[in-house]
C-alpha cells in the first residue's frame, strides 16, 4: 500500500500540518486484509490552505489561452487511455467495482477529455446589438476562480472528471476532496493530470473526513477563497453543503441521490426489461446514483415479470470483481453498515425474492456459484422485494445496495406518480413498445434523465447529467451545459461615439 499525505499538489501541505484527524486505511472491499492506501487525513486547515494556494495559482492559469488549456486536457485523456487497464485494476481493487465496469468508468474520463479538448477552441461569447449608435455590446465567459470539488467514491474516476476537466479547461483552479475510501484512485487521476501539464497549485488534492471538510469549506468560503462548490454524494450531505454555500451567497453544483424508477408497461419486451432491471438495480451492487430504485410494473405482467427477474437474480454470478460478475462487494464498511440498516426495514408484508438468504454472503448463508472467498469481503445477497408500499423505507429512500422493490400500477398516470413519489428526480426508465407511452412518460416524470427501453444508469459523457427535487439543485454536468457551472458571463459595453450616451434616456426613435 502507498502512504498519502493530507494535501498534495502545492506547498500548502506545510501550512496545514498537525491538525489532522489521523490515518485512514483504504481497504480492498473484496479482501479486507488488503490495504490499498494509508491516508493521512487533514484538519479543517488543509482545505483552507489548499484553497489559498489555488487562489494564487489560478491567476496565471487563467492567462493561458483556452485552446492551450484544451491541449492539456487532451494530454490528460491520452495519458488516461495509455494507462487504462492499470487505472481500472486500481478502481476494482480499491472499491470492488467489476473490472468491465471499471474499464467503462475510465473510458468516461477519456470521453470527457475528448469533448472538452474542442471546447477549448470554442468557449463562445456573443455580440449583442446596442440601443444606441456607435456602441457595441459583447458577452464573455470568464472562469469562476477556485472550485472546491467534493466527490463520492462509487465513481472515483469518472464523476470527479466531470468537474475537474471542465473546471480546468475554463481556467479555474481546483481543490479536490475525494472520498477517503477511494484515495488511491484519486491520487492516480491527479498524478496523470499533473503529468499532462496541469500546474500543481492549479489542481490540489486534499484528504479530510466529513467534519474537517465542512469546517475547512466554511472558513474558505468566509475568506472568499472558494467561488464554486461541486458536490456529488448523498442528498443529506448535499443539503448541508447547499446551506453553507447559501450563507455566503454561492450556488453550488449539487449532484445528489436518486430513487430511480423503472416502469414496465403491459406491452413491454419483458426479457429486455429483466436485463435492464438486473443491470441497473443490482449491477454495481446498486451503488450508482442512477441505480434502479423502484420497479413499477403493470398489473397484467407483474407475475410473469417478477418470476423471470427472480430467476435471473438466482442465476446471476456474484463475487470477485476482478472476474466476470454481476456485482462485487459494497464500497466499504460504512456502506455495508448502511445497507444492513436498510435490510432491517424489510417488513412482514414484503415477499422476499431473488435469493435464498438475506444479508452477508458467508459460510452459513452461502450463494451458489459465488466466485472467490465470500468471507474475505463485504459481499451481500441480492434482494428483490415484492409488494412495496409508498410508505416503506425501501420505496421512499435511496438504499445504495443490491435491493430493489416492486410495486404495481394500472394506469400510466399512476405509474408516473409512483415513480416521482419518493421526491427525488434523477433518472427514470420506461419499457414499452408504444411510442406514445414513452413520450407521455417523458413528459410526465420529473426526472432529469429519462430512458426508453434502456436502464436507468449508463448516461453518456456529453448529455446533460443531473436531477430535480432531492436529486440536486437543478445544476447540470457534462457537455456544454456544465460550462455554466465553471464560467460566469461578463458583459462588455463599448462606446466609441465620443460622447456620453445614456442607456434608456438617449435612445433614438424611428
Ligand atoms: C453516479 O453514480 O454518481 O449514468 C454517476 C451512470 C454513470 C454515472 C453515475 N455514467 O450510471
Amino acid at each position: 500500500s502507498t502512504t498519502v499525505s493530507s494535501v498534495i499538489g502545492t506547498g500548502a501541505h506545510e501550512a496545514a500540518t498537525g491538525s489532522g484527524t489521523g490515518e485512514y486505511l483504504s481497504r480492498n472491499p473484496a479482501r479486507l486484509d488488503d490495504v490499498v492506501a494509508r491516508v493521512e487525513l487533514g484538519g479543517a486547515d488543509a482545505l483552507h490552505a489548499a484553497a489559498k494556494a489555488a487562489r494564487t495559482a489560478q491567476r496565471e492559469w487563467a492567462q493561458v489561452p483556452a485552446p492551450v488549456r484544451g491541449r492539456v486536457v487532451a494530454e490528460l485523456g491520452r495519458l488516461v487511455e495509455a494507462n487504462k487497464e492499470s487505472l481500472a485494476r486500481l478502481v476494482t481493487r480499491e472499491i470492488g467495482k467489476p473490472y468491465a465496469e471499471a474499464l467503462g468508468e475510465v473510458q468516461e474520463i477519456v470521453d470527457t477529455c475528448d469533448f472538452f479538448l474542442g471546447e477549448g477552441r470554442r468557449l463562445y461569447g456573443q455580440t449583442v446589438p446596442s440601443e444606441m449608435p456607435d456602441k457595441q455590446l459583447f458577452t464573455f465567459r470568464v472562469p469562476v476562480g477556485v472550485a472546491a470539488v467534493i466527490t463520492a467514491g462509487n465513481f472515483p474516476v469518472a464523476v470527479p472528471s466531470w468537474y475537474l476537466v471542465p473546471a480546468l479547461l475554463c481556467g479555474n483552479a481546483v481543490v479536490w476532496k475525494p472520498a477517503e475510501y477511494a484515495a488511491a484512485a484519486a491520487r492516480a487521476v491527479a498524478e496523470l493530470a499533473w503529468r499532462a501539464g496541469v500546474p500543481r497549485g492549479v489542481l490540489n488534492l486534499v484528504y479530510a473526513d466529513g467534519d474537517a471538510t465542512y469546517a475547512g469549506l466554511e472558513t474558505a468560503l468566509r475568506d472568499g477563497l472558494v467561488d464554486k462548490v461541486g458536490f456529488t454524494g448523498s442528498s443529506a450531505v448535499g443539503s448541508r453543503i447547499g446551506e453553507l454555500c447559501g450563507r455566503y451567497a454561492q450556488s453550488p453544483c449539487l449532484e445528489l441521490g436518486g430513487k430511480n424508477p423503472m416502469v414496465v408497461a403491459a406491452d413491454a419486451d419483458l426479457d429486455l426489461a429483466v436485463e435492464g432491471a438486473l443491470f441497473s438495480g443490482w449491477g454495481t451492487a446498486g451503488q450508482r446514483c442512477t441505480s434502479l430504485g423502484n420497479l413499477i410494473v403493470h398489473r397484467d405482467v407483474h407475475d410473469e415479470f417478477v418470476s423471470r427477474l427472480d430467476r435471473a437474480l438466482r442465476d446471476a454470478v456474484i463475487g470477485d470483481p476482478a472476474q466476470e460478475v454481476l456485482y462485487g462487494p459494497l464500497l466499504d464498511q460504512k456502506f455495508a453498515d448502511g445497507f444492513e440498516a436498510v435490510l432491517d426495514t424489510i417488513a412482514d408484508h414484503h415477499r422476499v425474492l431473488g435469493s435464498e438468504f438475506v444479508g452477508r454472503i458467508r459460510g452459513d448463508a452461502p450463494r451458489a456459484g459465488f466466485l472467490g472467498d465470500p468471507e474475505a469481503g463485504l459481499f451481500y445477497h441480492p434482494v428483490l422485494l415484492d409488494g412495496l408500499r409508498p410508505e416503506d423505507h425501501v420505496f421512499a429512500q435511496e438504499t445504495f445496495g443490491p435491493i430493489v422493490g416492486v410495486s404495481t400500477f394500472d394506469s400510466l398516470d399512476e405509474a408516473i406518480e409512483l415513480g416521482d413519489a419518493p421526491g427525488y428526480g434523477l433518472s427514470a426508465a420506461v419499457y414499452t413498445t408504444d411510442p406514445a407511452t414513452a413520450f407521455r412518460f417523458r413528459q410526465g416524470t420529473r426526472a432529469g434523465m429519462v430512458s426508453v427501453n434502456n436502464s436507468t444508469s449508463g448516461a453518456e459523457a456529453h448529455l446533460p447529467f443531473g436531477g430535480n427535487g432531492r436529486s440536486g439543485n437543478g445544476s447540470r454536468q457534462s457537455g456544454i451545459w456544465v460550462l455554466d457551472q465553471f464560467t460566469r458571463w461578463q458583459s462588455l459595453n463599448w462606446d466609441f461615439s465620443g460622447k456620453l450616451q445614456k442607456a434608456q434616456m438617449d435612445v433614438a426613435t424611428v
